[in-house]
């Protein structure tokens, strides 16, 4: 039997533009998103986050599951269209007061809110003038945030500025697959910074707007081993480590930018100037403005072989029929390379509070002729992984939460609606909610406190 310490908090978590839908209500500004999803070809089966999960309508419904499965902590994030629609121009009240009804809801539910400021979904007026590579852009999101932390400060105490930067940076700047689509790896790199820069930036002004904060940053990481023991198996996957991990973990505690991939991004044509032409003096130092905790998510590790050394390898593709150890993503589950992972960023940047702020599985498993989902492997998934924090804990890493992706079945970017990671069931037609039985499951877990 393993049994989680008492100040360990449980949750789930979702992001706006995955399950509010109400795209264009209330004032809500146009985001990258919301242009990307209309452009022809890019997203699966035409899907558009517009309606999603209704959960701008529904979340009472929403608040109200959780809290019947027991679910203590709900880590949601806040559309920047809602509060400022074109990113720089007057607030919009009606945005803000949706967030605070739902901060009321939450409460009133006994369910703490965790909220996350930026989940990839940009002003369409910001993109318009840059969008992140434009420098302009981390001055209104600092003012965003400012906004935000001020008018719900008194009840929010948990925060983080950005939701995986590497996503928002190469996903949207480099592969293309992602808002607002471009495919320019100097673009990406000077995208990350901003990034960068704007969470530390952000910080001091959240901190003066909310007494007793708890203010943090996600990564995602994804662990890799090299595929063999050739020398360059083993340089791909240091390349692959410091693109995907070290890029973000480095500066964020304070180490600056990894030397071997300054240099190896100037090889490959990014800039030809010894330090990268984006970093401005004072710039790493408020990125390393210290935090009160880091936030990982996770979700499935690699193996790195050369001239892989910035794909993901995707060699089992995405559906139903993804091979036992795969869930639907395509992504092998190794939940022992979280351990290794959490272990690693204790030992190698010190971190003090680390928490699981994403972690989680696609399985399609529908209802059964009874009403009832019976979906066993996500449990497992879970299972295996609330194991392997459990281990990482034993081993004396500070991992001090776990959040599961997510409460509902909702938009999966570039993938729409075909693929499931919730633990409520949602019928995109409709918009009924069925509980799966990983939510009661999960709310077992949380009421004991332990696994097994
Ligand atoms: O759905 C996403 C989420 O938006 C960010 N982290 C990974 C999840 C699953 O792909």
């Amino acid at each position: 039997m393993i049994r989680f310490p008492e100040e360990f908090v449980f949750g789930v978590a979702a992001s706006a533009y995955q399950i509010e839908g109400a795209w264009n209500e209330d004032g809500k500004g146009e985001s990258i998103w919301d242009r990307f999803v209309r452009e022809p070809g890019r997203i699966l089966n035409g899907d558009t986050g517009d309606v999603a999960c209704d959960h701008y309508h529904r979340y009472p419904e929403d608040v109200a599951v959780m809290a019947d499965a027991g679910i203590p902590a709900y880590s949601l994030t806040t559309a920047w269209t809602r509060i400022i629609p074109d990113g720089t121009g007057a607030v919009e009240p009606r945005g803000i007061a949706f967030y605070d009804r739902l901060v009321d809801e939450l409460l009133a539910h006994g369910i703490t809110p965790y909220v996350t400021l930026y989940h990839w979904d940009l002003p369409q007026g910001l993109q318009d003038r840059g969008g992140w590579a434009n420098r302009e852009t981390v001055a209104a999101f600092v003012r965003y945030a400012d906004v935000m932390s001020d008018a719900l400060g008194d009840r929010v105490k948990h925060w983080k500025t950005f939701n995986e930067p590497w996503v928002a940076a190469f996903a949207g700047h480099y592969f293309g697959d992602f808002a607002p689509g471009h495919t320019d790896f100097a673009e990406a790199l000077t995208v990350a910074h901003h990034l960068l820069l704007a969470h530390g930036r952000s910080v001091p002004t959240i901190r003066s707007n909310v007494a007793e904060s708890d203010i943090g940053i996600i990564l995602d990481c994804r662990p890799s081993a090299p595929a063999t023991a050739a020398p360059a198996d083993i340089a791909a996957n240091r390349y692959f480590d410091g693109f995907r991990n070290r890029w973000f973990f480095d500066p964020v505690f304070g180490k600056g930018y990894p030397r071997d991939m300054v240099d190896a991004y100037r090889e490959r044509g990014a800039y030809e100037t010894d330090e990268p032409p984006f970093v401005r003096p004072g710039d790493l130092e408020a990125i390393a403005t210290p935090c009160d905790f880091i936030g990982v998510n996770y979700y499935t590790a690699l193996s790195i072989g050369a001239g892989h050394e910035e794909d993901e390898k995707p060699e089992i593709k995405p559906g139903p029929n993804a091979p036992d150890g795969h869930t639907e993503m395509g992504w092998e589950i190794v939940p022992t390379a979280l351990t290794s992972f959490l272990k690693r960023i204790h030992d190698d940047y010190g971190a003090t509070d680390i928490r699981i702020t994403e972690n989680g599985a696609s399985f399609s498993d529908g209802p059964t002729t009874e009403g009832r989902i019976r979906d066993r492997r996500r449990i497992e998934y879970l299972w295996a992984h609330l194991e392997a924090v459990a281990d990482a804990i034993d081993a004396g890493v500070p991992v001090t939460g776990y959040f599961v992706w997510s409460i509902l079945d909702n938009f999966e970017w570039d993938l729409g609606y075909s693929q499931r990671f919730g633990l409520v069931w949602v019928d995109h037609a409709t918009g009924q909610r069925l509980p799966k039985d990983s939510l009661s499951w999960y709310g077992g877990v949380i009421a004991s406190r332990s696994l097994g």
